[in-house]
């Protein structure tokens, strides 16, 4: 296997010219892997929000985001978790180069298109963590789920991680809020900024309860009309 960082530099010559070209077209092998992952992903997903829109008369799925990591940002954890740059261990080691957010509307919708969607019997799921009933300190709150999902290439069938995120939207909102303040600061946020998103994630999950009882609420006065 090749080592993503044993690009020579000087003199350039057409063997080292050939060895980038070598490695740029492996480095788009693989990160296509994940793209196709990605597809199969945000695929299931889409099939749950038809179905479940036909079915239920209700989409639990506000919007859904995918992105790939660039290679500027796999080097970059390369790096910060000194894990060997070699193709076999980022791809052992990152699970999270192919990404799927499902913003839904409420928690409960959160939880059911999760069941849903970790039950089907091609994905493996490899590693779930519940931000939701266990906060981050700084109360990030979220649905987490690495899970394998089968691509069949050309050259046979390959097991793609890709790490899928539930989320609603209040929290979905509070984590794109907290992301732009951690880059502006440099990750160095002031203890007072820190404090006050804090108490906006408590909020937001306050105003999740809040939003579920409503809408519960309104079903329940909905179906009393129509029996009436
Ligand atoms: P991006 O650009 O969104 O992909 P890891 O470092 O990923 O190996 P970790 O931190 O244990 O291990 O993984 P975890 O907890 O599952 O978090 C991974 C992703 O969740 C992050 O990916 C974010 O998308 C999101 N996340 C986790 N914690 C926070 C948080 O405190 N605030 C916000 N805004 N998002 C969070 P990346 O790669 O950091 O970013």
């Amino acid at each position: 296997m090749r080592n993503v960082g044993s690009m020579s530099t000087v003199p350039v010559d057409d063997a080292a010219i050939a060895e980038a070209r070598q490695l740029r077209d492996e480095f788009q092998r693989f990160l296509r892997e994940y793209e196709f992952g990605m597809r199969e992903v945000e695929t299931k997903i889409s099939i749950l929000r038809d179905e479940f829109t036909h079915s239920h008369a209700y989409n639990p799925i506000e919007h859904v985001k995918s992105r790939l990591k660039t290679p500027d940002s796999i080097v970059e954890k390369v790096a910060r978790k000194g894990i060997d740059p070699d193709f076999d261990s980022i791809r052992r080691e990152i699970t999270d180069i192919a990404g799927v957010r499902v913003t839904c509307s409420f928690v409960t919708d959160v939880y059911r298109l999760f069941e849903l969607f970790t039950q089907q019997h091609d994905l493996t799921v490899r590693v779930v963590k519940d931000y939701i009933a266990a906060p981050k300190p700084n109360g990030y709150r979220s649905l987490h789920a690495i899970v394998e999902v089968p691509v069949f290439l050309s050259t046979g069938p390959v097991q793609v991680p890709v790490e899928v995120q539930f989320r609603t939207i209040a929290m979905d909102f509070w984590a794109s809020l907290e992301h732009k303040i951690h880059y502006k600061f440099a990750g160095q946020v002031p203890t007072h900024l820190v404090q006050s998103l804090t108490e906006a994630a408590d909020a937001a999950g306050e105003l999740d309860l809040r939003m579920e009882r409503l809408h519960r609420e309104a079903h329940a006065v909905n179906r009393k009309v129509i029996e009436a």
